[in-house]
């Protein structure tokens, strides 16, 4: 049985859109993987390390075949194929993937904590995932919708207009 997971997706080095865009495509092209919706690209103030250049997120709900350990070698190899460098934590970065949910799997192991442990904090991540996902239930914290809702005054996260460049 394939896992409905969502991805969290980032960028603010470089093309930020092209960034998210190719890691997009690069899923796609993935046997064992397909990408079932995608929200609007956010333009989104840096959070944690807030003196950097602005970010680009967005959220994707995938369907996949593989594990989740499986699934998160695959989205470190899609981030070094895009040229991501090592860089300092919540540092600048051509292209960041995070899974946020594997079905509804609770994965505590070294290199991978699911559901992603801050994502309710963030609304670069919760105002596009309750954009195509606004009913799903994040575990002992409530519906996307009303979680992003209860962020999004705070933070500054505006829809991103691609012609305006
Ligand atoms: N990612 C971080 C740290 N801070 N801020 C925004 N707005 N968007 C991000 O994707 C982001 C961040 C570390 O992964
Ligand atoms: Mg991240
Ligand atoms: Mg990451």
């Amino acid at each position: 049985m394939p896992t409905t997971a969502y991805i969290g997706l980032g960028s603010n080095l470089g093309d930020k859109e092209a960034n998210i865009r190719k890691a997009l495509a690069m899923l796609e092209e993935v046997p064992g993987i397909q990408v079932k919706k995608v929200a609007s690209l956010y333009k989104t103030a840096p959070l944690y390390v807030t003196k950097q250049d602005w970010f680009l997120n967005t959220v994707a709900e995938v369907e996949t075949s593989l594990t989740a350990h499986e699934f998160l070698t695959l989205l470190k190899d899609t981030e070094k194929k895009l040229e991501r460098a090592p860089t300092v934590r919540w540092g600048p970065r051509t292209i960041d993937l995070d899974i946020l949910l594997f079905g509804s799997d609770k994965i505590e192991s070294a290199d991978l904590i699911v559901p992603h442990p801050r994502m309710i904090e963030r609304a670069f991540v919760m105002v596009p995932l309750a954009e195509i996902a606004p009913r799903l239930c994040i575990p002992g914290r409530g519906r996307a919708g009303e979680l992003a809702r209860l962020l999004s005054t705070d933070q500054s996260v505006e829809k991103f207009d691609s012609s305006q460049k």
